[in-house]
């Protein structure tokens, strides 16, 4: 009878999925189902304001993928498979309306049923607010890794952090950037997301842990007693694979105060107080800390940081068990964790103690599920951004993780002695637990992972000759490189349609998931009409760049100049400071009259800088100040435009790549682990000035250096130069210099706020400048003067174009995923019917 009844729920199953799978693709389907959103669900009518036709158009399209997701996940968890969670406290996602049209395949269908409406579904997908729930580099990275296992058919999930309020949004005022809360979620839900509240986790603060004897038993078991507890609400996003029917999951958590919260104080009779305080739990995961490569060291963030890894473990761990049981001797063959920087890397004390703790396994047994699930990337060296958390404030927060992170580097303490025994000095300097009583993340997620990787070729030399040589040592077989990418169906396919057009009709659609397959586009090189449109479709999408930079800013761009573009995070390290010097360069050059064999430029920078970060936002406060100055003088004209793009962000990227000519990779050499930017740029036919650093060294190798202008110093030699780094020689040895010095140091940028820069001046004069900006000065002056020369020449400037994009076949996360995939994960695809 059982049989009989499971069969029959199974025909009722397969009655319903025939109904959904009805779910029409046509213009005509699409039209209603939009229609039906708009005016039944939101009670708004056409004529409203396109943030609810964003919704509903995003309503109809989130309908498309629903089982595609049920069948998805089935696929994952039918039978036994291994899975991958990519642990990550920032998925920059940005807009998803047309990523996801694209992914599915409807986008014509999608904007013909809104031509029949009569409206435009270029105004509505505008209308979506970024999912802006990350910083720069690393959130977006996540997001493109997302994409691009959906779209191999990785069974890999995301597990992040719903913040209310994501990334602030710049405001420009007076010069200066001002920060506005960014309230993505408007009033209401985000439309992609699912709230599935019967998976909400427990996560346990304070306290204390105590020892318990089973009286009967004799066994013991630990205890973390008198926590207060706050709910881990997950809400599931859909990430489709590009028309392959996959669709992943992206599961954020958001907090909620338990019922029991503050119970103590209920019982006291303080019932408003403890209703009040409810907003204590609710504040993890109220907002992102807009620090990009700095520590922060608040308290919040640690809670933020373990509310993260506990649901996500516990989610995965509970999973586990209501399919296995207790039974836990495979589990790292079937679950592997890649930690996205230090931020997640309590995972590795948290799977021990949900497994000692809770599950009763043993030390060793756990230590050889965790040791064999975990995997790190680390994402920076800049020493400022390495996580060490007090010891205090563990025990305070998180008393029972803290003994556990003990444990275990009592156990490792015993590991380095036995392998260099009396090596006191470099015990000391491998202990989890520093000097200064502070826990350092990157060394408990190195111990406790069987995979470090670094993020290009260059970065991941470092860490094993530098930052992380001591470990190396002890295991060199658990090192390795992944250099970054991005994904092409954003950043090319969805963000420039002038060039898919032009790519799909000389080589096939093929690119949009083989991305090596650019090399094609090599063989017309020398092809008149190929060559004539290619430059057109630059020319358009630089027209669009333009506008931007107008309605943005007021200033007015020709397109036909040199468009030289920076923009990412506002820090020292990646010297805008160089590139502000280079345009008071050219403007003292236009002022002398040394014009002779002019290339007109319009150079823009954008990025945001921590809120806290104070040189960071004077430099803003430079970039605008230079920009008043030269975009007013009727003597530079055309010649010179220097505008500050204001609230860089994923969806300005969108416009700012597409129409750049020059991408600026100007960081110290050996500081920048990566870069992403600069392949966003490469592939979209714009040259690089750069540095050797981070990814550019690939990039170089790719292109060659006919294609690529290279400045500055190596890294060997800016180690060595900061022995006896003396700042004023450059400027006594170079007029130039002294030009750009003079008008600084007279405030002719800030007359009527003197003295302002002089920090800033200060700081690049002193022999104690890391970043040692002046030392590149005269090698980055010439080679943009080799830009300059280059971008007269319209058809060597169109051959190098070409070639970029040509050559950056590489750069798709599609390998990157790949590499993951074969080196650490070892995931079997999933094919969907
Ligand atoms: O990660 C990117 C790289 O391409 C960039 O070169 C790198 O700077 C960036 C603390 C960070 N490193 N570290 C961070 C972000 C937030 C935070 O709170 C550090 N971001 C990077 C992708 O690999």
């Amino acid at each position: 009878a059982k049989k009989k009844q499971t069969e029959a729920e199974t025909d009722h199953e397969k009655h319903i999925f025939e109904l959904l799978k009805q779910m029409g693709m046509s213009e005509k389907d699409i039209e209603a189902d939009f229609v039906h959103y708009l005016y039944n669900m939101l009670g708004r009518d056409i004529e409203s304001d396109a943030y609810y036709q964003f919704k509903a158009m995003s309503y109809t399209v989130r309908d498309r993928l629903m089982m595609r997701w049920k069948d998805t996940w089935k696929a994952y968890n039918g039978g036994k498979n291994k899975k991958a969670y990519y642990l990550s406290m920032e998925f920059l996602i940005g807009r998803s309306l047309s990523n996801n049209l694209l992914n599915l395949g409807i986008e014509t269908e999608a904007e013909k049923a809104m031509y029949q409406l009569g409206g435009s579904l270029e105004m509505i997908e505008e209308a979506e607010k970024d999912a802006g729930l990350g910083n720069g580099g690393l959130g977006r990275l996540a997001a493109c890794f997302m994409d691009s296992c959906a779209t191999l058919g990785l069974p890999v999930l995301g597990y992040g952090l719903r913040y209310e309020y994501g990334m602030f949004k710049q405001l420009i005022k007076n010069g200066y950037q001002v920060e506005e809360p960014d309230h993505w979620l408007g009033f209401g839900y985000y439309p992609w997301e699912i709230q599935r509240s019967e998976y909400t986790r427990v996560i346990k603060f304070g306290g204390y842990s105590r020892q318990f004897t089973d009286p009967h038993t004799g066994e013991l078991t630990i205890h973390w007693e008198d926590a207060e507890e706050v709910f881990a609400v997950p809400f599931d996003v859909p990430i489709p694979g590009y028309k392959n029917g996959v669709v992943n999951t992206l599961r954020l958590w958001s907090a909620e105060a338990t019922e029991g919260f503050n119970l103590s104080e209920f019982n006291q009779g303080s019932y408003f107080e403890a209703v009040a305080d409810k907003s204590d739990a609710e504040n993890i995961t109220m907002v992102l800390y807009p620090n990009d490569s700095s520590e922060n060291g608040k308290e919040l963030r640690l809670r933020q940081q373990y509310f993260l890894v506990s649901a996500s473990l516990q989610d995965v761990v509970c999973q586990w068990v209501d399919k296995f049981g207790d039974d836990f001797t495979d589990f790292a063959e079937y679950n592997v964790f890649q930690l996205n920087d230090t931020h997640p890397s309590l995972a590795v004390a948290e799977l021990m103690r949900i497994l000692i703790d809770d599950r009763k396994l043993h030390w060793d047994e756990a230590w050889a599920i965790v040791s064999s699930s975990m995997a790190y990337t680390n994402h920076t060296l800049l020493p400022e951004a390495l996580e060490r958390w007090s010891v205090s404030l563990f025990e305070k927060l998180l008393p029972r993780v803290l003994e556990i992170i003990y444990e275990i580097n009592a156990r490792f303490m015993k590991q380095v002695a036995m392998k260099w025994p009396g090596d006191l000095p470099r015990q000391r300097r491998m202990s989890i637990i520093d000097e200064h009583n502070h826990v350092c993340m990157a060394y408990l997620a190195i111990v406790g992972s069987f995979s470090i990787n670094g993020v290009a070729a260059l970065h991941s030399q470092l860490l094993k000759e530098g930052l992380f040589n001591d470990f190396y040592q002890l295991w060199p077989e658990r090192f390795n490189n992944k250099t970054n990418g991005v994904t092409q169906r954003r950043w090319m396919a969805s963000c420039n349609p002038g060039l898919k057009t032009l790519l799909d009709e000389k080589i096939g659609e093929k690119w949009v998931t083989e991305l090596t397959q650019l090399s094609k586009i090599e063989d017309f090189v020398n092809d008149k009409p190929f060559r004539q449109t290619w430059m057109a479709v630059k020319r358009e999408n630089k027209q669009r760049l333009a506008d931007l930079v107008e309605k943005e800013t007021g200033v007015k761009f020709d397109v036909t100049a040199l468009f030289d573009v920076q923009v990412k995070r506002i820090h020292e390290y990646k010297r805008q400071l160089l590139n502000v010097l280079h345009v008071i360069h050219l403007y003292s050059r236009i002022k002398r009259g040394d014009t002779d064999n002019w290339t007109n430029r319009c150079v823009i920078i954008g990025g945001k800088a921590a809120p806290g970060y104070a040189m960071a936002k004077k430099i803003i406060k430079l970039v605008n100040s230079v920009a008043d100055i030269v975009n007013s003088d009727p003597d530079v004209g055309d010649k010179l435009k220097l505008a500050f793009i204001p609230n860089y962000r994923v969806s300005a990227m969108e416009i700012i790549a597409p129409g750049t000519d020059l991408s600026e990779q100007i960081s110290t050499a050996g500081k920048e682990a990566s870069g992403t930017g600069n392949m966003k740029f490469m592939m979209n036919g714009a040259v690089t000035i750069g540095t050797l650093d981070g990814a550019n060294v690939e990039i170089l190798d790719a292109v060659g250096q006919e294609n690529f202008f290279l400045f500055g110093l190596k890294t060997p030699e800016v180690a060595e130069l900061r022995q006896h780094y003396y700042p004023q020689g450059y400027i006594d040895t170079d007029s130039d210099l002294q030009a750009v010095f003079g008008l600084l140091e007279a405030g002719h940028f800030n007359q009527l706020e003197p003295g302002i820069f002089d920090d800033i001046i200060q700081s690049v004069k002193s022999p104690n400048d890391p970043w040692m900006t002046l030392a590149d000065f005269r090698s980055y002056v010439e080679a943009q003067e080799e830009v300059a020369l280059a971008f007269q020449n319209h058809s060597r400037w169109n051959t190098m174009s070409i070639i970029n994009s040509a050559r950056s076949g590489i750069f798709s996360t599609d390998r990157t995923m790949r590499e993951y995939n074969d080196d650490i994960w070892k995931l079997k695809p999933v094919k969907m019917p």
